[in-house]
């Protein structure tokens, strides 16, 4: 009788699509000049809301969108890994590059493209001189990483409390290529992440001189990029724990 027929075939683990997607995003980046940074998931109001320039009336502030802790009002499950961005202005000096990979909460009803909890890939350079340039070179340098070379980028205004001027950055489809198709809603284009320079009110919070110092900073959903990239119809398969979805990465 030979080994082989003794042999019982076993397959090997590996690691989830959620943790090999961070991975590769924080790879793709961090050769850039960006250190890791980590932070709690229970934060202060004032780490994940105020030390950002969100108001007071805010409606991310609501009961039904942000999980509030009982009993403890001020203590909410961190809405954006921005709060440990905050944290890191407080403690540190610029010039620093900073990424924030980590899960975030939201109170909301899920859905095929919304979950209670994701993950968050979030960046911030703040240095003498930085540019909306600089912004838009780091982010290229990420799609083509993740997209491939031919990917195209644009960026649309948008609106977030903690940057001035604010953009949503759209890729060209990369299903199409523009022509329009099921993937980009016959656009042409994707919403891929949300980017902006810092608020100088978010830089005088955390006392540095926005006269001096200037900065970028962006935010990605790691399940989208996921979603988009694979075709993962519904993001709750990403939490099944179903071998047949994370056996196909
Ligand atoms: C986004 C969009 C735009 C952001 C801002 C900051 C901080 F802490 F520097 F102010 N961190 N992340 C930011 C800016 C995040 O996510 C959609």
């Amino acid at each position: 009788m030979s080994m082989n027929d003794q042999t019982i075939p076993i397959s090997s683990g590996h690691l989830h699509p959620l943790t090999l997607t961070i991975r590769h995003i924080v790879g793709a980046i961090a050769p850039l000049g960006f250190e890791v940074i980590l932070g709690p998931e229970k934060e202060t109001e004032y780490y994940n809301f105020d030390a950002l320039n969100v108001p007071k009336n805010h409606p991310a502030r609501d009961m039904q969108d942000t999980f509030w802790i009982k009993g403890v009002t001020e203590t909410v499950l961190r809405t954006h890994t921005s709060a440990v961005q905050a944290r890191h202005m407080e403690y540190n000096h610029p010039p620093f590059r900073i990424l924030v990979p980590g899960k975030v909460f939201r109170h909301e009803a899920t859905d095929a493209t919304h979950e209670a909890q994701f993950y968050q890939v979030e960046g911030l350079a703040v240095d003498k001189n930085i540019s909306l340039a600089d912004l838009k070179g780091t982010l290229l340098f990420f799609l083509k990483d993740f997209f491939g070379e031919d990917i195209t980028m644009r960026l649309r205004p948008s609106f977030f409390p903690f940057v001035e001027p604010g953009a949503e950055i759209d890729i060209g489809c990369f299903k199409c290529s523009g022509k329009g198709c099921g993937v980009c809603k016959q656009t042409g284009w994707i919403e891929i992440l949300g980017a902006g320079m810092v608020h100088p009110n978010v830089l005088n919070i955390h006392k540095i001189d926005p006269r001096k110092w200037r900065g970028f900073a962006f935010g990605l959903s790691v399940d989208r990029l996921i979603m988009l990239k694979y075709g993962v119809p519904d993001i709750r398969l990403l939490y099944s724990g179903d071998l047949r979805v994370v056996n196909q990465f």
